[in-house]
């Protein structure tokens, strides 16, 4: 119960920060992107990890204002990192169900106005669970923020249960392969079958593909020889606080 007292003051204390973890480019070596994620700055109990907090947020009805900050702050990000001579290409931000409702498009315009970053820059991971709600609604918002320029990522893709048809009826821009399935790709060739599908499928649609949690060196050639351009995993870089993920960025400038 305290976690909850606490966690209504989070955002006005200012005890929220975004960690970013590296996407990086098979071909290149280079740092295409990030994905920004939550921590919670706790004054007693340290750094909280989202698994504890976010399924908080979201059932104390605080998870729309705790998401639109933090598409906020990533924006704002990529603009101090310009003021470095920093280009972050891209930043990924993870949106959940609750946060996904009609006012929604409205304020990530209102967002990239206020922060002037390219629409271009900003994508949003959005889960089968996002989308599935109300599917006409889901791809009006959806194709309205591909009209601003917004890229639009389908997380955790191959865990859901939908069908695979929305793939084509939603303006997405890229699949994120689940790290269950680049895990289980090490270990049998039906999983490294399904990873090679996925690639294809990603490939044929027109979409981008990421291949989340690549942990070791074997996994990367795996999803690179099989046209799998880029990775995101502790094989690079575990989430990390800003001023350190700018180190990762500086070598590309
Ligand atoms: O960083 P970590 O792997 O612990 O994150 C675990 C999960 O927490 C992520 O997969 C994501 O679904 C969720 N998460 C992290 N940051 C955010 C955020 O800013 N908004 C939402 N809705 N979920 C987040
Ligand atoms: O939004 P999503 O659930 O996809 O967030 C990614 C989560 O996966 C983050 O919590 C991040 O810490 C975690 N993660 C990222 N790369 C790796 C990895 O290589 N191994 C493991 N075990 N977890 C990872
Ligand atoms: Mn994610
Ligand atoms: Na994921």
């Amino acid at each position: 119960l305290t976690l909850e007292t606490d966690l209504r003051r989070a955002m006005e204390r200012d005890e929220l920060v975004l960690y970013y973890q590296p996407q990086v480019n098979t071909r290149t070596g280079a740092v295409e992107g990030a994905e920004a994620l939550m921590r919670w700055m706790h004054p007693e109990q340290g750094l909280i990890p989202p698994f504890r907090f976010i399924p908080l947020a979201e059932e104390m009805g605080l998870i729309g204002e705790m998401g639109d900050w933090a598409i906020r702050e990533a924006c704002m990000q990529v603009q101090r990192f310009r003021e470095q001579g920093l280009v972050l290409p891209r930043v990924a931000v993870n949106v959940s169900a609750l946060q996904f409702t009609p006012s929604f498009v409205r304020k990530v315009k209102d967002i990239l106005e206020e922060t002037a970053v390219d629409p271009s820059v900003l994508q949003l991971e959005l889960t089968e669970g996002v989308v599935m709600g109300d599917t006409h609604a889901s791809v009006n918002a959806l194709s309205e923020l591909r009209e601003m320029g917004v890229s639009l990522s389908i997380d955790d893709f191959g865990t859901g249960y939908s069908s695979l048809s929305y793939l084509s009826r939603f303006p997405l821009t890229e699949l994120k392969i689940d790290r269950s399935f680049v895990i289980a790709a090490d270990k049998s060739e039906e999983d490294a079958s399904l990873v090679i599908a996925i690639i294809a499928m990603a490939r044929g649609l027109g979409l981008d593909v990421v291949a989340e949690g690549v942990e070791t060196s074997e996994q990367y050639h795996f999803i690179s020889e099989h046209g799998g351009t880029v990775i995101q995993g502790y094989l690079f870089s575990a989430p990390v606080p800003v001023d350190e993920f700018a180190d990762l960025l500086r070598p590309w400038h």
